[in-house]
């Protein structure tokens, strides 16, 4: 008998981007659509819709090229305040389901329903519940992948898109997964493939079996380094990853100080604030959140005189508070700490005989987002620049590609060369069939 101790789903929604952008604007309905900045002919698809991707329009794509394939698609730019507020929307309803929630993604989430399929019996069913939820209340639709980590969830959450659910268990690897080729596995671009492509491994199956004392795997090795190792794990199905909960649906997030004896001197009084900024920085890192505002709370003598001399309502609040809206969300300790101190310094009269300390940052973004934001905006910048070297030209696609986790951006001449490998070794009878549970 099969003992599965955890059920994880992954939940991620489809085509996101576009479907949101077809949500609101009728008129895209069954129509090709994509989303991207288009400048001056040059600009890259960040998603399309399924009538795009029917005519082999894919994410990642020039824009240029994808419109040779169909002239009629629609270019919509980006509009994540509004994505971002959706996906809220979305993870609210999600969360009801389930109180371990790991949000990933602007558009992704884990959560472990271990404990709530025992009511439901079969997993397909609370999954089935879910889907039909969030499609009811959001016209959205989602996939998700069911298994007892994160990384098969992961994997399965992509097997039948759009609407599908998937199962892949431990158990039904040999089945499911080690057939498919080894583009399909999570953590594998372009480039990691052509290295395995090279010493004929093209199936997951065949990375999950490679053996240390095998010359391919000590090749690879020296080539790809410690994440063969990981690789080779993702590839077994093993994953030990707990799911962060509970991260996301924080408003502020604070940390305080509160002194016996209070502070008279200043720069005893900004190492302490600096401990504090440390401690915020990692409760932002942990959250995978940037802060748009960062606030500091304050008492001391001065304050609590003060106070005693206005009116009642005044002497509930204690403590005064500053804040400062930041140019740009962070989690950088130095912006951050430096930020705080800039208004402790207007408030220098103040900042003696302290007996309490406080910062607080609020007004958070998705790291995750504000990345893909960032990275437009520099993407655009570096479009609009024509006289870049070839040097430089490979280390803003270098850069790009390390930023987004992902071989997005090619020069034209190493385009076309993986291209052409890419279209010999692939072949549409390699495609696998899954099973859609209705
Ligand atoms: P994905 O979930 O990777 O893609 P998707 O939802 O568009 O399509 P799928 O049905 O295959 O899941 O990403 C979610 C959104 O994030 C996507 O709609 C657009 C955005 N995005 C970027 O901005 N840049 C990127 O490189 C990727 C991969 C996604
Ligand atoms: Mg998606
Ligand atoms: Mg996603």
């Amino acid at each position: 008998m099969i003992t599965i101790k955890k059920i994880i789903f992954t939940i991620d929604f489809d085509a996101f981007f576009a479907q949101a952008e077809e949500k609101r604007n009728l008129n895209y309905l069954n129509k090709p659509i994509g989303i991207g900045y288009f400048l001056n002919g040059k600009g890259v698809l960040l998603t399309c819709n399924y009538p795009a991707r029917n005519k082999g329009i894919k994410g990642g794509e020039p824009i240029y090229k994808a419109l040779k394939l169909e002239s009629n698609l629609i270019i919509v730019e980006p509009d994540y305040d509004y994505y971002s507020d959706l996906s809220e929307k979305i993870f609210s309803i999600i969360s009801k389901y389930s109180s371990k929630i790991e949000i990933a993604s602007i558009d992704e989430c884990y959560i472990d329903v271990t404990n709530k399929i025992k009511q439901y019996e079969n997993p397909i069913f609370y999954a089935k519940k879910i889907q039909q939820e969030i499609f009811n209340k959001m016209h959205i639709t989602v996939s998700i992948g069911i298994s007892e980590n994160k990384i098969l969830s992961k994997i399965a959450s992509s097997f039948n898109k759009p609407f599908g659910i998937t199962t892949l268990f431990q158990h039904e690897i040999k089945e499911k997964l080690w057939n498919l080729d080894l583009e399909k596995m999570y953590g594998i671009g372009f480039r990691t493939a052509i290295k395995f492509k090279k010493l004929k491994i093209n199936k997951i199956g065949e990375i999950a079996n490679l053996k240390e004392d095998s010359i391919e795997y000590q090749k690879l090795r020296k080539e790809i380094g410690i994440n063969l190792t990981e690789l080779i794990k993702r590839a077994n199905g093993i994953d030990n990853r707990e799911i962060k909960s509970g991260y996301h649906f924080v408003k502020s997030l604070s940390h305080v100080k509160t002194f016996e004896h209070s502070i008279e001197d200043y720069n005893v009084l900004k190492n302490e604030v600096f401990q504090i900024c440390e401690k915020l920085v990692k409760s932002l890192e942990y959250r995978n959140l940037y802060c748009k505002v960062v606030a500091i709370q304050m008492k001391n003598n001065y304050t609590t005189r003060y106070i005693n001399f206005k009116e009642e309502k005044f002497r509930l609040k204690d403590y005064q508070t500053k804040q400062k809206t930041l140019k740009n969300p962070t989690n950088n300790i130095e912006i951050i700490f430096s930020e705080i101190i800039s208004i402790l310094d207007q408030w220098y009269k103040d900042s003696i005989n302290v007996t309490y300390i406080g910062v607080k940052v609020t007004n958070f973004v998705e790291k995750f987002y504000y990345g893909k934001k960032q990275f437009i905006d520099e993407k655009i910048e570096e479009l609009k620049n024509p006289t870049l070297k070839n040097s430089e030209t490979t280390t803003i696609i270098n850069y790009l590609n390390q930023k987004i986790g992902k071989e997005v951006f090619f020069t034209a001449y190493s385009y076309k060369k993986i291209k052409r490998f890419h279209d010999k070794s692939f072949s549409k009878k390699d495609s696998i069939k899954f099973k859609r549970w209705e």
